[in-house]
């Protein structure tokens, strides 16, 4: 039996057409700036954000801790979400890599306010840390996929630029907010200074993110990503990829929400599962089921579905994707229906 595989967006593989773009890519040292495809790539990146420039990264980890370390000095805070990203999947790099302090805020699926974050921001004091930096992430991965409304966006980034700080933005999943609202990704980008974005989860590619900002900060940002090992040679394979995913699929996102409202819908209707149909947003949806939740995604995997866990007691994660069909949610309904049975 092939197993369905919802544990990530991240898991896809290059379809034909994407492997033949990477056969094809011309190439050079992009130490020397000398790869042609990934200075397309990184131009495109910029364009289509609304912002000045682009660095091509092997990570959104690296996209974002190359944010915090182009914004931050060695004892300053970052504000961020208390579910964000930056706090819980990479490895304590905040305080790891920079010295930095991370102050963690209350929020609702991810989403802050600008009293929330008004009232987080230190007065300039010997005592305290300095406030920096608000990462803010859209969508909100351990939110269930959560969509930045655009103008409470914008009240977010006015109350922090009001403090005087830097906004960084996680847009892992941008192009997923874009598609699912029809506002361009550029709306929300354009009102930060640096942007991470990730061709290697929904849009499909093996590898490669961006971080995308102002001229100034990028350019800080491609001496620290030498610093940590990620300047590439021919990168000009991998960019290749991201400029087709980019070009080919940011708008067929649109099924991967279909499928995870279907699959939502359909886990909702089984004995003992909780899911908030209303709140699948994009390609991410979070369900409560009766056991723990290792022990069902035990469960799942013996019947030939693979899902993660999400962080309560009871919470899976389920995401949808590329390489998952309307004909798989319905398949993996059956099986997940006979699992728990
Ligand atoms: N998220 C991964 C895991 O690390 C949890 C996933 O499977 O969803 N920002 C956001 C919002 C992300 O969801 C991720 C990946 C990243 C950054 C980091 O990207 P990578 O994995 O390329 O370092």
């Amino acid at each position: 039996m092939q197993p369905i595989d919802f544990r990530s967006d991240t898991v896809t593989r290059p379809t034909p057409a994407m492997r033949r773009a990477i056969a094809d890519a011309e190439v050079g040292d992009d130490v020397y700036g000398e790869d042609p495809t990934v200075s397309r790539l990184e131009a495109r990146i910029a364009e289509r954000l609304g912002l000045e420039a682009a660095l091509f990264v092997p990570s959104g980890t690296q996209a974002n801790q190359l944010a915090i370390g182009t914004h931050c000095r060695p004892g300053d805070e970052v504000l961020t979400e208390s579910g964000s990203h930056i706090l819980h999947y990479e490895g304590g790099a905040v305080p790891a890599l920079w010295g930095v302090q991370p102050a963690p805020l209350p929020g609702a699926r991810g989403l802050l306010t600008p009293d929330v974050v008004a009232a987080a921001v230190r007065e300039e004091n010997i005592h305290n840390p300095r406030t920096r930096l608000l990462s803010l992430e859209n969508t909100h991965n351990r939110g269930g996929g959560t969509v930045w409304p655009l103008e409470r966006f914008r009240a977010v980034v006015e109350a922090a630029r009001a403090a005087g700080l830097a906004v960084h933005l996680d847009g892992a999943r941008l192009f997923n907010a874009q598609v699912a609202t029809g506002v361009p990704a550029s709306s929300w980008a354009k009102l930060t200074d640096t942007t991470a974005v990730c061709f290697s989860k929904g849009l499909g590619a093996p590898v490669g993110s961006a971080l995308v900002g102002r001229a100034d900060l990028i350019r800080e940002a491609r001496r620290l990503r030498k610093r940590l090992g990620g300047a590439m040679r021919q990168a000009g394979v991998l960019a290749a990829a991201a400029l087709y995913a980019l070009e080919h699929h940011v708008d067929r996102l649109a099924e991967d929400h279909a499928n995870a409202k279907r699959l939502a819908t359909g886990l909702a209707e089984l004995p003992g599962v909780k899911v908030d149909v209303a709140h699948v947003e994009t390609n991410i949806l979070v369900a409560q089921f009766p056991r723990p939740a290792t022990e069902t995604v035990a469960l799942l995997a013996r019947h030939g579905v693979l899902v993660n866990t999400a962080g309560g007691p009871h919470a899976l994660r389920l995401v949808t994707h590329l390489d998952v069909s309307a004909e798989d949610i319905e398949e993996a309904l059956r099986r997940i229906r006979r699992a728990v049975a």
